[in-house]
C-alpha cells in the first residue's frame, strides 16, 4: 500500500512536470507566432481557440485532482493490522506503548555507543515489524509540537499535543530504517531518533 502510494506520487509529480513543460511550450509557442504575425489578430473571434484555452486546463485540472484523491483515499486505508501501538513524543525521547509495555527511546549519548550505531540516528528502543505486518501507529505529544519522520519511507507525521493522528506502518524492506523528530521542539530536538527494524 505504501509502496502503490509512493509510486502513484512520483507518476502524478511526472504528469504534473510535463504538464507544466506543455502548458510553458504551448505559451512561448503562441506567443512567438503571435509577434510573427503582430500585424493581423488570428486569435480574436476564434470560438475552436476559446474551447481549446477552456477544455485542456480544465481536462488536466481534472486528471489531476482525481489521481490526488484517489491517493488520498488510498492513504487513509488501513488493511489488516498485526498490531497497534502508541507513538508518544516529549522533549526529548520517545514513548512507545503497546498493550503490553510501555518503552521509552533515548538517542544513545556518543560515550555509550557501540561499533555499528549511527550516531545521533542509534536509539535505546527499535519498533519491530515482522514479515509483511501492518502496524497502526497513534502518534501525539505529550508537550510541544514535534514530528514522527522516516524519510526512506516518505513518512512525516506531526505529533501534535491534544491531538492524536494515525498511520499505518506496513513492510517495505529488510533492515532498519531510520528517522529523527522533523519539528523543531526545544534545545535537544537533534536528539530524539526512531527507528523501525524490518525482520
Ligand atoms: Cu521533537
Amino acid at each position: 500500500m505504501l509502496l502503490h502510494s509512493m509510486s502513484m506520487l512520483y507518476t502524478t509529480h511526472l504528469l504534473m512536470e510535463s504538464i507544466n513543460l506543455s502548458i510553458i511550450a504551448y505559451v512561448v509557442s503562441v506567443a512567438v507566432h503571435s509577434i510573427c504575425i503582430s500585424s493581423r489578430s488570428l486569435y480574436s473571434l476564434s470560438l475552436y481557440v476559446e474551447m481549446v484555452w477552456l477544455l485542456t486546463p480544465s481536462a488536466a485540472i481534472t486528471l489531476l485532482v482525481s489521481r490526488v484523491v484517489i491517493m488520498q483515499c488510498s492513504e487513509e486505508e488501513i488493511h489488516a493490522v498485526a498490531c497497534e501501538i502508541l507513538l508518544t513524543a516529549n522533549q526529548w525521547f520517545w514513548t512507545y506503548t503497546t498493550s503490553h509495555h510501555t518503552l521509552y527511546s533515548y538517542a544513545i549519548r556518543e560515550q555509550d555507543m557501540c561499533v555499528g550505531d549511527v550516531r545521533l540516528l542509534a536509539s535505546t528502543q527499535y519498533i519491530v515489524v515482522e514479515g509483511s505486518a501492518t502496524v497502526l501507529c497513534t502518534i501525539c505529544s505529550s508537550d510541544v509540537l514535534h514530528a514522527w519522520a522516516l524519510p526512506s519511507l516518505g513518512m512525516k507525521v506531526d505529533a501534535v499535543p491534544g491531538r492524536a493522528t494515525t498511520c499505518s506502518l506496513a513492510a517495505v524492506k529488510e533492515g532498519v530504517s531510520y528517522g529523527q523528530c522533523s519539528e523543531i521542539c526545544g534545545s535537544l530536538h537533534g536528539y530524539m531518533p526512531l527507528a523501525v527494524v524490518w525482520v
